[in-house]
């Protein structure tokens, strides 16, 4: 919209192209007991790329998005019958954060208080009928764009820049709710580089991070979607690992450091680095402080005990 929708205008084409990708994995939801005012909104939004659902009423909207993980923008009427569009908003945010999920409001009604009442219920944003289409595409695209910046930010606020894996803080916001839910075997995993110093005197600092990334992706690799793997510190990992045992989880660990031990790092000048970590494991603890500062005390053992071993 800040954009000048000019022939030849290269920036607009390209801005739009973009916006009609992104908009294509998203699916958007239409919900107006109005079958022309409903084939209006949908037709536009199709216009823009969006995946379209239709509903006549909020029962049949609530069905559609709970069918439909993929909803990311919902464009709800009023007036409605059954449940009310406000009523519907109520519900759906039980479920649906603003992380997750954009709303805007619409209303042929020249109530006043009406779109202070959507933004009360919930909704993001809201249009009168009748509307331009340039304020529906300036709207629907500026909704959509904050859910993209905010998952940017969430994004950002959780993900180690080098590696990728989740960062510290997401580790322990992530472990305390696993910790929680998994009272009965959890198991907390201290990984470290061994001689690592060693690697960046050597090689070189970027060297190192190439290093670095090589493990984490290792890491990676052997968490099940149920664990959390994380990059702790500089070439330290925490991984919590649920609903294994001690013995099991002593061989998914070892498991793990056999693999890196194996491993030839490419530098991509011909040159390659050989590794290997240790890992203190640890399956008991009142908190997952407790838990890490244990595993990081056998961590500690292990490393006393001659490194790239496993020390349960
Ligand atoms: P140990 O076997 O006892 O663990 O020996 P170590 O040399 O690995 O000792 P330590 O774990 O204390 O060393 C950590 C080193 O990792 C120190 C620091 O310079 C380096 N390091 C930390 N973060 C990074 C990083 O992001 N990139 C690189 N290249 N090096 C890092
Ligand atoms: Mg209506
Ligand atoms: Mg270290
Ligand atoms: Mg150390
Ligand atoms: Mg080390």
């Amino acid at each position: 919209c800040v954009l000048k929708n000019t022939p030849g205008n290269i920036d607009y084409l390209v801005w739009l192209a973009q916006r009609l990708d992104r908009n294509r994995r998203i699916g958007a939801l239409v919900v107006d007991d109005s079958p022309s005012a409903r084939k209006l909104a949908a037709s536009l939004l199709r216009m823009y790329g969006f995946r379209v659902v239709e509903a006549g009423t909020g029962e049949e909207a609530l069905r559609a998005i709970a069918a439909d993980t993929s909803v990311r923008l919902l464009i709800s009427d009023y007036e409605l019958p059954g449940i009310d569009g406000l009523e519907l908003i109520r519900r759906l945010r039980a479920t649906h954060a603003r992380d997750r999920l954009s709303i805007i409001g619409i209303s042929g009604s020249g109530s006043p208080s009406l779109l202070a009442q959507f933004l009360k219920h919930g909704a993001n944003d809201f249009l009168h009928k009748p509307y331009s289409r340039e304020e529906f595409f300036c709207r629907v695209s500026q909704n959509v764009d904050n859910l993209d910046l905010i998952g940017t930010l969430q994004d950002l606020a959780t993900r180690d820049f080098l590696t990728g894996l989740p960062n510290r803080r997401h580790f322990f916001d992530r472990g305390m709710q696993m910790f929680e839910a998994e009272r009965c075997g959890l198991a907390a995993g201290m990984i470290d580089i061994d001689h690592f110093k060693h690697i960046n005197d050597s090689y070189g600092h970027d060297a190192g991070d190439v290093a670095i990334k090589a493990v984490a992706d290792r890491v990676a690799r052997h968490a099940r979607v149920q664990d959390l793997p994380s990059r702790f510190g500089g070439e330290e990992f925490a991984v919590l690992v649920p609903g294994l045992s001690g013995d099991a989880a002593r061989a998914h660990f070892e498991r793990l450091r056999a693999d890196v031990e194996a491993m030839a790092i490419p530098l991509g000048d011909g040159r390659s680095i050989r590794l290997t970590i240790s890992i203190g494991v640890c399956t008991t603890g009142g908190d997952l402080s407790a838990m890490l500062a244990e595993a990081d005390r056998r961590l500690y053992l292990a490393k006393a005990g001659g490194r790239n071993r496993v020390e349960p």
